[in-house]
């Protein structure tokens, strides 16, 4: 970093905009557009893959097909947060939460029900692990 700026990132990107100048080579941002395609496609090859036992990934990217454009997707902890991070496909209307500070367990199914309370709109989503269902299922009842 050369320059620190602690401003209103909108405010500051507007400003700064006009003063870039345009490059002619383009080998970074191709290399990077080139990475961000395999990745793309690891990731689609991951997430259709017929294996028995079901793959959590497959699991994730069928999730991801049936979501409606309003849907409320609410994450627990553990590498069920990577599969919703990879393979659920979040898209402007959608409102999405996991537990981002402190990662506790048990929070995807209330947050669930709470969402939908709060909202009322949209399916409300509870993307959680066998174990951080176990954990609160008791909201459930
Ligand atoms: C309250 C709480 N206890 C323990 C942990 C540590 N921890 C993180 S993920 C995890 C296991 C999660 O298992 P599961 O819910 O089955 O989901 P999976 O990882 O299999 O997707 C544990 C014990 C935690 N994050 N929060």
């Amino acid at each position: 970093m050369e320059v620190g700026l602690v401003e209103d990132s909108r405010l500051t990107l507007t400003a700064l905009l006009p003063l870039l100048i345009r490059k002619d080579e383009s080998d970074f941002l191709d290399s990077n557009q080139r990475a961000m395609r395999k990745w793309r496609s690891l990731l689609e090859e991951q997430g259709s893959r017929k294996d028995r036992p079901i793959k959590p990934q497959f699991v994730a990217t069928i999730l991801s097909d049936e979501l409606d454009d309003d849907a409320i997707i609410s994450v627990d902890s553990g590498t069920i947060t990577s599969w919703a991070a990879r393979y659920i496909n979040i898209k402007r209307g959608m409102l999405f939460s996991l537990s981002g500070t402190l990662a506790s367990m048990g929070c995807g199914l209330p947050y669930a029900i709470a969402a939908q309370i709060a909202f009322q709109k949209g399916r409300s989503v509870a993307f959680v692990g066998d174990g951080g269902f176990t954990m609160l299922m008791g909201v459930l009842a």
